[in-house]
Order: C-alpha cells, then sequence, then structure tokens
C-alpha cells in the first residue's frame, strides 16, 4: 500500500524519467535507434530501475496510468531527439500487456503521436511472445491497426516466451530481439551457439529485422556479427542513459 501510494505521488511530482540504451549497428558504427526505459527518481532510495518497481505496478492497477505518462514522455523527449539530429532514428518501447488489452490503446498511441507531431515511423513497439497467446485475435486486431498506422513491432526477449513458431507468421512483425539469455552464453569467437544460430536463421527467411541485447563483450559481438546480427544493445556499447545524456551521444555522432 506504501509503495502504490509512493508510486501515484512519483507520477505526479514528476520522479519518474524515461531513460534510453542506444542501439548501434557495428558495420557502421553509428547508432540507428534506442529503447526507452522507465526509471523512477525515488526521494529516497535513489534511482530505481524498471524491474524493480514495474512488476508491482502490473498487480496494483498503476500499469494503465504509468504507460498513458510513458507514451507522453517518450513523445516529447523524440522532439529533443529530432532537434539533436536523431530524426532517423527510431525509438522503441516496450508495451506492457495490460495496457495492450486496453481497449482505447491504439487511439492513446495515436493521440501523443499527433500531440507532439511525431512520424509513426519513428516508433517500434516491443512485445514480448506471451502476448500473443492470451487473445491472440485481439492481439493481430491491435498490432495491425498500429502497422497501418506506420509503427512498426518487435518481439522482445525472443525465444524465452511460450509462443510458438506459428504465430510469427500471424502477427505483423518487423523485428526479432535476442534475448540476453542467449547472448551470455557466448564465450569463444569459434564457438557453435546453435540457438542463438537458429533465432538468425528465422530472421533471415522471414526478412525480419535483428537487434542482439545484452552484448557485454568483444567476443559477443564478433560472433554476433560474422553470423549475420549487426545490430547490438548492451553494455559493451551503452548503458541506458537520460535524454540529456542521450542527446549528448547523439551531438557527437553529427
Ligand atoms: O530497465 P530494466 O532492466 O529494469 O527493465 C526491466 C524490465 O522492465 C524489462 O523487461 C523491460 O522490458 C521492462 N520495462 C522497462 N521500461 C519499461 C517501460 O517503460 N514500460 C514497460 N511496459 N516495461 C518497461
Ligand atoms: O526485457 P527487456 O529486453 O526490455 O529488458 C531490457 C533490460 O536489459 C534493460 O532494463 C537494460 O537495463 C538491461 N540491459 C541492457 N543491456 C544490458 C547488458 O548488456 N547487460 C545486462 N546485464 N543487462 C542489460
Ligand atoms: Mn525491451
Ligand atoms: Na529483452
Amino acid at each position: 500500500i506504501a509503495l502504490e501510494r509512493a508510486l501515484r505521488r512519483a507520477l505526479e511530482n514528476g520522479e519518474l524519467e524515461m531513460y534510453y540504451q542506444p542501439q548501434v549497428d557495428v558495420t557502421t558504427g553509428r547508432i540507428v535507434g534506442a529503447e526507452g526505459l522507465m526509471r523512477w527518481n525515488h526521494p529516497e532510495r535513489g534511482l530505481l530501475s524498471a524491474g524493480e518497481f514495474l512488476p508491482f505496478a502490473e498487480e496494483n492497477g498503476l500499469m494503465l496510468p504509468l504507460s498513458d505518462w510513458m507514451l507522453d514522455a517518450l513523445c516529447r523527449d523524440l522532439l529533443a531527439w529530432n532537434m539533436a539530429g536523431g530524426d532517423a532514428l527510431r525509438l522503441s518501447l516496450n508495451l506492457s500487456p495490460q495496457y495492450l488489452d486496453r481497449g482505447d490503446f491504439f487511439e492513446k498511441m495515436r493521440g501523443a503521436l499527433t500531440r507532439y507531431g511525431i512520424s509513426p515511423a519513428q516508433i517500434e513497439v516491443e512485445i514480448t511472445e506471451n502476448i500473443c497467446i492470451r487473445n491472440p485475435q485481439y492481439a493481430i486486431e491491435q498490432l495491425n491497426k498500429l502497422c497501418q498506422l506506420g509503427v512498426s513491432v518487435a518481439i522482445d526477449d525472443f525465444g524465452t516466451g511460450y509462443s510458438s513458431l506459428a504465430y510469427l507468421h500471424r502477427f505483423p512483425i518487423h523485428t526479432i530481439k535476442i534475448d540476453q539469455s542467449f547472448v551470455k552464453e557466448i564465450h569463444d569467437e569459434a564457438g557453435h551457439y546453435p540457438v542463438i544460430l537458429a533465432i538468425i536463421s528465422i530472421a533471415r527467411g522471414l526478412g525480419l529485422h535483428l537487434v542482439a541485447e545484452g552484448v557485454e563483450t568483444d567476443v559477443q559481438a564478433r560472433y554476433l556479427q560474422a553470423n549475420g546480427c549487426a545490430t547490438m544493445q548492451g553494455y559493451l556499447y551503452y548503458r541506458p542513459v537520460s535524454l540529456d545524456s542521450f542527446l549528448d551521444v547523439l551531438a557527437a555522432q553529427q
């Protein structure tokens, strides 16, 4: 209960903030996008990452107001990206299943984009495979609407959920994000990591973009690149950073 009150207060007092983790195309060395990750500047406990409070928000009905806030904050921040020369970059946002389930999610998304004059082509929505299971028909409809608007869709944590490969056909998907747990297993550049290779092969076969997550070592990056995945997200390149720091990174890249 105390945490619930604190989170509501956080929303009202502007204690929440979006951080951005750049994604790098290693063939050009350039940043091609960033994932938006929620942070809470807690007055006593300091900066909390999403994993420390979003599960609680999911269980206590706070995911919807937090998601409303997130959409607005992301679009506002995108205006700053674009002024700093980042208008060709894509922003990925994590879509909570509870938010997708809500009937007016699509209107909220379109409303936020319109309010700030953001092109839908700049947005990618990350869903997890599990979203596809409970009510696949509804999820497909919602995602199709997003695609018609020009927003693209990524599957986050790919390979860790409960979906079947059949869903990849039925869902309008543009990008697969290779889960960190698979990337962590890469210790030897000359090694053989069949799960990674299989995921890369699926993406290639279906004509999907690929992003590797949680890339922490040169060995991992070289193995991924050598086998056909060139877009990397991970501590080897950048940690999630505040908007101001992200704008500095963009300015340095110009
Ligand atoms: O940033 P962190 O490692 O704490 O993220 C933990 C989890 O929280 C990740 O699975 C991520 O997808 C999720 N997450 C981070 N930011 C957001 C957000 O703004 N909205 C939603 N729905 N999930 C988020
Ligand atoms: O579930 P999702 O993929 O959205 O979670 C992304 C989370 O992974 C972010 O909260 C981010 O802080 C974390 N993350 C990003 N890069 C790395 C990394 O290189 N190593 C580790 N351990 N975590 C990472
Ligand atoms: Mn994600
Ligand atoms: Na992930």
